[in-house]
């Protein structure tokens, strides 16, 4: 609880907020803070305007304030899983600022050329879920783990819907035999006995999770059956296609019974790479492995020659179509970097017209 010595707040403890992941990458931030009277919160929700709040005192709702929506970029404003400042009124507040986070699941959003989209911040692992009816899909799979491994993010993957086909082990195998690494679960969310045995191996108290995948694999259903009730409506998947059709319509931090978080998240049509800054290009643990040994420091892999990569595809110890991934996905994400940077050079190109048009107006005095 806040004590208060003359105008100054100080926050001995907040163990709501700690069973929430606050820590002291976020006190660090808040210190400063905490003459401005204002209280830490996490964000669970975000409906329209509406943000809801987890602060040490409960729940409240909270609006962005004025400045904050007019000097940041949409990709700042918070989303959920931040952890924001908050001046509070009664049942409600007004959100000032958002800590700087920890990190941030982006992609790039559907449709367009070179828009980042922030889906959640402040992540410990996201589980990637694919349904082994329709939905599995290695490519898909692979840009999911470069994007999530490249926000600094562990994944996780999931194979759910274990029931539908005759031998789910061949696709775990399959995912297995990729080399990246991660942890591959076998599951049918149907089956609520068969959760418990991940879940205590990869969800821990005051940790964040995210359920990603496409519409119809069964998140919401894995996370009702996790929490034992049925929180998040589960959609029925038509049976000529065996597609879900968005049954989950805004993204929700819930608290699970043994004290971890899940952010449940629409279904998304598609997941497009960006490459965020600081990450190493695309990456898989073997090509990191060779490419120290590739005769050019910058090498691509794509055609240069004393190539370790390309000689490891050549000789089969680095499979085929993760090779081919490797290329795909090394494309996309320079398409949607160098079409961020004509965005740029456009924005400043147009800022210094509007100066010169301001400055012409002043001294012609029109
Ligand atoms: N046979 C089978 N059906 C499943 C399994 N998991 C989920 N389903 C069914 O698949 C349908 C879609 O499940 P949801 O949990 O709503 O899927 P979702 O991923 O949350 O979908 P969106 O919210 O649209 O993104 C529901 O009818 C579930 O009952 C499973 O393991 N096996
Ligand atoms: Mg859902
Ligand atoms: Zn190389």
């Amino acid at each position: 609880m806040p004590v208060s010595i003359g105008k100054t707040y100080i926050y001995i403890t907040m163990p709501a907020l700690q069973s929430y992941g606050w820590n002291a990458h976020f006190l660090r931030y808040f210190e400063t803070n905490t003459t401005r009277h204002l209280e830490a919160a996490r964000v669970l929700s975000i409906q329209g305007f509406i943000h809801l709040l987890m602060t040490e005192a409960g729940n409240i709702e909270a609006q962005l304030s004025g400045a904050l929506m007019n000097n940041r970029e949409p990709e700042d404003y918070p989303k959920v899983g931040d952890w924001v400042l908050v001046k509070r009124f009664d049942e409600e507040g007004i959100i000032i600022d958002v800590l700087p986070r920890v990190n941030a699941l982006s992609r790039k959003a559907p449709g367009t050329q070179s828009t980042r989209q922030v889906l959640a911040a402040n992540i410990d692992a996201a589980f990637i879920v694919q349904g082994l009816d329709r939905d599995y899909n290695l490519m898909r799979l692979q840009r999911y783990l470069q994007q999530i491994v490249q926000c600094h993010i562990q994944p996780i993957v999931i194979l759910n819907k274990a029931d539908l086909v005759p031998d789910p082990e061949t696709y775990r195998k399959a995912v297995e035999d990729l080399g990246y690494n991660c942890p591959v679960v076998l599951t049918s969310a149907l089956q609520p006995a068969e959760q418990e045995a991940w879940a205590s191996q990869y969800l821990l108290p005051r940790h964040t999770y995210i359920l990603l995948g496409s519409s119809g694999v069964g998140k919401s259903k894995l996370l009702n059956s996790l929490l034992g009730y049925r929180l998040q409506e589960e959609g029925a998947t038509s049976a000529a296609n065996n597609k879900g059709k968005h049954t989950t319509t805004a993204r929700h931090l819930v608290m699970l019974p043994n004290g971890s978080m899940i952010i449940d998240v629409p279904g998304m049509r598609e997941f497009g790479v960006t490459g965020e800054s600081g990450s190493e290009g695309v990456f898989h643990p073997l090509i990191v492995e060779l490419a120290p040994q590739c005769r050019f420091g910058d090498c691509t892999h794509q055609h240069e020659p004393g190539c370790a990569v390309i000689a490891a595809v050549r000789n089969g110890t680095l499979p085929g179509p993760v090779y081919r991934s490797y290329l795909k996905l090394l494309r996309e994400q320079y398409h949607f970097q160098a079409s961020e940077a004509d965005k740029k050079r456009n924005i400043k190109q147009l800022t210094k017209l509007v100066k010169q048009v301001v400055k012409h107006r002043k001294n012609n005095k029109y």
